[in-house]
């Protein structure tokens, strides 16, 4: 394997990912990636030119994808539309690329007879109780609650199905979520920092207590190339770095790190169908393949990103008022 192409590199994780394999490897890499709203150019500057090539297209464009599938050895497949709340106001988008898309890939990969490697979320598997003592593993059934995490279902499933039906050589992750610099400021914690930064109070849905678990971008990216390059075939592996906390604790911890009063926040609109709690168990790739996470504290992972986005004001800020704007209009 020498050659790979990610699919959504120009996206905060899929960024992340390729300045991580030219990090880490010598492989070439080809970024396919539709320049959307969430997209960024400048996560990839700095990148040898040699090893990085940026092709901008869609992925539901068949004969693009034939061509640069054609061309690789494996496809690691990030590209989606990623935010729940834009879901909830259009779900178009939602199915057009993380369905139809995944399906083009799926088709193009068939044909070649390329390896993949699918990238999506534990949210397929809807929501926990707050007390329940088990956490998501590979074998919880399948449940999504909003249009972007059935989208993100459906395409886990034809992934499965191309598997078992034309043996198209796939892996599978669902990963937890993510925190770290380029993360687009229309996500929960990149909102509240730049907030704070722009003198608004952070926004909490409803009561706050919804629990997330959080796990850093590098440690997303360290997995999906341990899978990659180490993983069984045809298995799904959950990726997670053991950080629950509740909505409440983040924005309060973002508080403390930013020299504010951990009360100054407000309550705003909760989001319709809110996922209450989801948790990864991750033994599965802990034991089978040795992976473990390097970000195990989570203070010290966001003061960083922190830092980071207080140092990168350039790259945010031009978006900030329309995001605003948005939320302002939905009462959140
Ligand atoms: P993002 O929204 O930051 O980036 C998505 C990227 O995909 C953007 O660069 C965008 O331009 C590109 N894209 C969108 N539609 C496209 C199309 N039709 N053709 C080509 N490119 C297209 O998303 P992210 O947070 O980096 O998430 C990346 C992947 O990881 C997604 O598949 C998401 O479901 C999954 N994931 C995310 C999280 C998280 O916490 N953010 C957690 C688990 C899994
Ligand atoms: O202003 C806010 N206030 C707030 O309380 C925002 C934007 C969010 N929230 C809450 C909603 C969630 O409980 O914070 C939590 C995190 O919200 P998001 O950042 O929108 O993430 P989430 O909906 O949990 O989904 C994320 O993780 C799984 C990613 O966006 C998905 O792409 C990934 O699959």
């Amino acid at each position: 394997m020498q050659k790979i192409l990610v699919t959504g590199g120009a996206g905060f994780i899929g960024s992340n990912f390729v300045h991580h394999l030219v990090r880490s490897t010598d492989y070439t890499v080809t970024v396919v990636d539709k320049l959307t709203y969430a997209a960024s150019r400048e996560s990839l500057a700095g990148l040898p030119e040699d090893r990085v090539q940026l092709v901008v297209g869609d992925i539901a464009d068949a004969s693009l994808m034939d061509d640069l599938v054609s061309k690789t050895d494996a496809v690691v497949h990030y590209a989606a539309e990623s935010h729940n709340d834009n879901s909830l106001n259009d779900p178009s988008p939602f199915i057009q690329t993380n369905i139809i898309g995944t399906y083009t890939i799926l088709e193009a990969v068939r044909k070649h007879e390329k390896r993949l490697h699918h990238v999506s979320t534990d949210e397929v598997y809807g929501d926990l109780e707050l007390d329940d003592p088990e956490r998501f593993t590979e074998n919880t059934p399948y449940n999504p609650s909003s249009p972007y995490s059935s989208s993100k279902a459906a395409s886990d499933l034809l992934v499965r199905a191309w598997a078992r039906s034309f043996g198209v050589q796939v892996t599978l992750s669902n990963c937890s979520n993510n925190y770290g610099p380029w993360q687009h400021i229309e996500k929960f914690i990149p909102r509240q920092i730049t907030n704070l930064i722009d003198g608004v109070k952070p926004k909490l849905y409803g009561a706050g207590l919804n629990v997330r678990d959080w796990i850093h971008a590098d440690d997303h990216s360290s997995a999906v190339q341990t899978i990659l390059e180490n993983g069984r075939i045809g298995e799904t592996y959950l990726i997670g770095a053991d950080g629950e906390k509740n909505n409440l604790e983040t924005v309060q911890l973002i508080l403390r790190l930013m020299g504010h009063d951990e009360n100054d926040f407000e309550h705003v609109t909760d989001r319709a169908g809110h996922d209450m709690r989801y948790a990864i168990d991750s033994t599965k790739l802990r034991e089978e393949l040795g992976w473990k996470p390097e970000f195990q504290d989570f203070e010290a992972g966001m003061a960083n990103t922190v830092q980071w986005y207080q140092e990168h004001q350039d790259w945010w800020r031009p978006k900030k008022a329309e995001i605003e704007a948005a939320y302002a209009a939905q009462g959140q």
